[in-house]
């Protein structure tokens, strides 16, 4: 059955149990910052077993989230209960997401199960069998949308200190501090709302971007020097590519979404407008991350050469090749690119 606002509110204000909170694989400051407002939110109704399901490990810089020594990691040993919960639950939100892949991992069971599924997300590629939908690709963040989500619910009085602390980082963090603002001043508006609310800025931004250890400036300085490469496009602008390999990954002790951050240092020389990264999967796969300035949309790129898509200047894919041959690929691809992105 298809949902719509006032279905939800009935369905919120009635306190129900075997609640799923699910967000996509190796989560950034959006997903965790959406699953954690979403769970301390049902959690003030008085909701009952609400579990927050990652497929994937988050990184340090969040352990000061509230309640996110609650969420459940799936391994090995723990996949079949999680299974099972997902399974039986009543309500699963999907957050941050709105393409089963994204979730690869649960993806049979996630379709399986009947709960009531209710996506909130802001990327492209929406292909899930959702009960209710609140979308919009003009967001900065999930965690933006949320902060609608909660006022249309009228449950902002339940928004305390805590929450507030995950919507801001949420928006913080996939806005790449404010430089991504595709709802405009509205993402300000929210910002200055929660900070005058108690929200502490400064301390979300130190936690987040003055988190890094010795080693990760190491794999910085490492990949710089070693593993980047450029490519002189036809109108004379420079694209970016750097490519890391799983041994590498190992050697430096990088876990999670930290690779991500080198992706936006290239795009700080001023005729870099594209810069990309290619990580190894297996020897069949390579993930590839894609962000650009302004005017070039590499959305686009990664939906026409990359299986994939996102935002206008943050999108991802894959390559299903090894890194090395992507990476050949990616050359052959960037050198004469000219019609796709201007
Ligand atoms: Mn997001």
């Amino acid at each position: 059955m298809k949902y719509n606002i006032s279905n939800i509110i009935d369905l919120l204000n009635k306190t129900s149990n075997n609640i799923i909170i699910i967000t996509h694989d190796n989560p950034d400051g959006d997903a965790i910052g959406s699953v954690l407002t979403m769970y301390n939110i049902l959690l003030k109704k008085q909701f009952n077993s609400i579990n927050i399901v990652l497929t994937s490990n988050y990184s340090n810089k969040f352990d000061w989230m509230p309640n996110i020594n609650k969420v459940l990691i799936l391994n090995h040993y723990n996949y079949i209960k999680i299974c099972k919960k997902i399974l039986k639950a009543n309500i699963i939100f999907c957050l941050d997401f709105s393409n089963t892949t994204r979730i690869h991992k649960i993806e049979q069971v996630f379709l399986r199960s009947r709960g009531i599924k209710i996506v909130i997300d802001h990327h492209n590629d929406v292909n899930i069998k959702y009960d209710f939908l609140y979308h919009n690709n003009l967001s900065s963040s999930t965690t933006e949308l949320l902060y609608d989500f909660i006022h249309k619910l009228n449950f902002e009085k339940l928004m305390d200190i805590n929450i507030r602390n995950c919507l801001y980082t949420g928006i913080l963090t996939d806005s790449n501090s404010f430089q991504f603002t595709p709802s405009k001043h509205k993402i300000f508006q929210i910002a200055y709302e929660l900070v005058k609310s108690g929200v502490n800025n400064n301390y979300i931004y130190d936690k987040i971007y003055h988190f890094n250890n010795y080693s990760i400036i190491e794999f910085f300085g490492y990949c710089f020097y070693k593993k980047t490469h450029f490519i002189k496009n036809d109108n004379n602008f420079l694209i970016c590519i750097i490519s890391i390999s799983k041994e590498e990954i190992i050697r430096y002790n990088i876990i999670n979404d930290e690779t991500k951050f080198i992706i936006n240092y290239p795009l700080y020389i001023n005729n870099v407008k594209l810069s990309l990264l290619l990580i190894e999967q297996s020897n069949i796969r390579t993930k590839i991350s894609i962000r650009s300035k302004r005017n070039v949309d590499c959305n686009q790129i990664a939906k026409k050469y990359f299986n994939g898509g996102g935002h206008k200047n943050a999108s991802g894919g894959y390559i299903n090749m090894q890194l090395d041959d992507s990476f050949i690929l990616c050359k052959k691809i960037f050198s004469d690119i000219r019609s796709c992105i201007i």
